[in-house]
């Protein structure tokens, strides 16, 4: 099975926990975006979609939600709930968020500036140009 997740190492002490990305240090990719997704609807998953070429490292740095993800060979769904824990998505990477908690705050890292003609949301064109 695919690991997409990466470790993230914190600073704690008693002032709480500081934790720093870098590019090409924690973050395998120049990082060129940064977007968060905040006060979010349980009930309206997002997601639905994959990159041709965007790669993305992800932290819910609040709260709690599940992703799925799938490569057009296999599916798993993971759990964030861990500021400490990061998923990479590389491209064509099919992905679906789902159950948000209330105070859930998703932060995206990205390898490229936003780009419509860079997404894939039929599942059915993913599927096929996920198995060349
Ligand atoms: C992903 C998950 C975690 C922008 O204008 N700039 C941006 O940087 C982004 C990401 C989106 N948008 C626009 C495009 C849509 O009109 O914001 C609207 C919502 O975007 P989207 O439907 O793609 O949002 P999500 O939450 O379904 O997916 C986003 C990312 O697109 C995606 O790559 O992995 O967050």
């Amino acid at each position: 099975m695919k690991n997409y997740s990466v470790d993230l190492k914190g600073i704690s002490d008693n002032r709480g926990l500081l934790v720093s990305l870098e590019s090409f240090k924690n973050v395998p990719f120049e990082i060129k975006r940064v977007y968060y997704l905040c006060k979010l609807d349980s009930q309206a998953p997002r997601g639905f979609h994959a990159h041709k070429n965007l790669k993305q490292l992800v932290v819910c740095v609040s709260g709690s939600c599940d992703f799925l993800l799938d490569d057009g060979k296999e599916k798993i769904q993971i759990t964030l709930n861990d500021p400490t824990k990061a998923l990479f998505i590389e491209s064509m990477i099919w992905r679906e968020m789902h159950n948000f908690s209330k105070d859930c705050v998703v932060m995206v890292l990205a390898s490229e500036h936003y780009d419509e003609t860079d997404y894939i949301r039929d599942y059915e064109v993913f599927k096929i140009k996920a198995a060349k």
